[in-house]
């Protein structure tokens, strides 16, 4: 069986190409730059691919994504139509993202950045929250990530909102649903954490209008994707104290560029996408698995729906 791999960072697309040799024995495994029969590829295991890298291959039975995001395999505009893309979701990238969300969520419930402000100034100054029960926080998109992320929060006291397309039911958590839902879930919301995939429909969906909703000073946790934010919305947002803090892992550009505004600000914390970043040892062994099922199989149950976009 061969399968092509292709990182941005050619250091990565090596180590992917080894690690996945010793995974999955028998198979033949080479950077997308360097095979030399393209017709045999029936995989292609990707992180961010460039536009017309997939329609090299004619014959790929699937592509994975290394990740649980699959908009960086849509941006391509000469994707191969009709070739199933696999998401990348397990235990360890859930549990991940539940710590990220915790940690912040509880940050900027305790005023975590104006402790620290205070402590630099050497002044005791005693900030009292309320309880988690009395602190309203909203989870948007309740998808594999949003879900725990939601269930880890109502399981620390917070009062647990979360908004997906369609209706669910989650204990601990009030669900609301679809465009007719996003008002009431806004409402009131303290602190906002962001996990839909970045479609049509979600980008720049953390505008101004949204902030708008939320209660005054409210913190905002973007850890999905870059473009689901208007950063210049956010910047006015926070600079009239209409939000008082934000957290931000993903970003329109990745790496942050050096003199982006963000890296300075106050009230922005920037993590470097770090939020549920996979583990290589990991992340290797739920691919392998994953093409060793397509191969047994022919199907998997993390097949993205192209359509909606996720
Ligand atoms: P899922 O596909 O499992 O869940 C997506 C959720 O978003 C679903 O609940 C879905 O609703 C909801 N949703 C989608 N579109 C809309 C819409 N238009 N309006 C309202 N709700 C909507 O995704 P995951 O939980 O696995 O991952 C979420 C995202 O997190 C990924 O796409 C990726 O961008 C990001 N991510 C970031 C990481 C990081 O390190 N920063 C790591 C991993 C992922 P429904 O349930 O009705 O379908
Ligand atoms: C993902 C990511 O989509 O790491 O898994 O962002």
């Amino acid at each position: 069986m061969n399968v092509v791999v292709y990182l941005p960072r050619f250091e990565r697309s090596c180590w992917w190409v080894k690690l996945l040799q010793d995974h999955l024995p028998g198979w033949e495994v080479s950077l997308m730059s360097e095979v030399k029969d393209r017709a045999a590829a029936k995989y292609a295991v990707v992180w961010r691919p460039r536009t017309g890298d997939l329609a090299r291959f004619p014959n790929l039975e699937a592509i994975v994504s290394i990740g649980a995001g699959i908009d960086h395999v849509l941006d391509d505009k000469e994707l191969p139509a009709g070739v199933p893309v696999i998401r990348t979701v397990g235990d360890d990238l859930t549990q991940r993202m539940r710590e990220y969300v915790a940690l912040h969520v509880l940050r900027h419930h305790r005023n975590m950045p104006r402790q620290l402000q205070a402590q630099a100034e050497r002044d005791w100054h005693a900030i009292v929250a309320p309880v988690a029960q009395k602190r309203r926080v909203g989870v948007m998109g309740l998808g594999n990530l949003g879900a725990a992320a939601a269930q880890t929060l109502a399981g620390l006291g917070f009062t647990v909102r979360g908004w997906s397309r369609s209706a669910k039911t989650l204990e601990g958590v009030e669900c609301f649903a679809g465009d007719d839902g996003l008002s009431a879930f806004l409402e009131g919301c303290e602190i906002l954490v962001n996990l839909l995939p970045l479609t049509k429909e979600t980008t720049g969906v953390l505008n101004g209008a949204l902030f708008a909703r939320l209660a005054p000073g409210a913190c905002v946790i973007n850890c999905a994707r870059g473009p689901h934010l208007v950063d210049e919305d956010l910047l006015k947002a926070l600079e009239k104290g209409q939000l008082s803090q934000a957290t931000l892992d993903v970003f329109h550009q990745e790496p942050l560029p050096a003199d982006h505004v963000f890296w300075a600000h106050p009230k922005i914390t920037v993590t470097p996408h770090v939020a549920s970043q996979i583990d290589p040892e990991t992340g290797v062994g739920l691919v392998a698995a994953r093409l060793k099922l397509w191969e047994e199989t022919g199907s998997c149950p993390d097949v993205a729906d192209v359509s909606r976009g996720y």
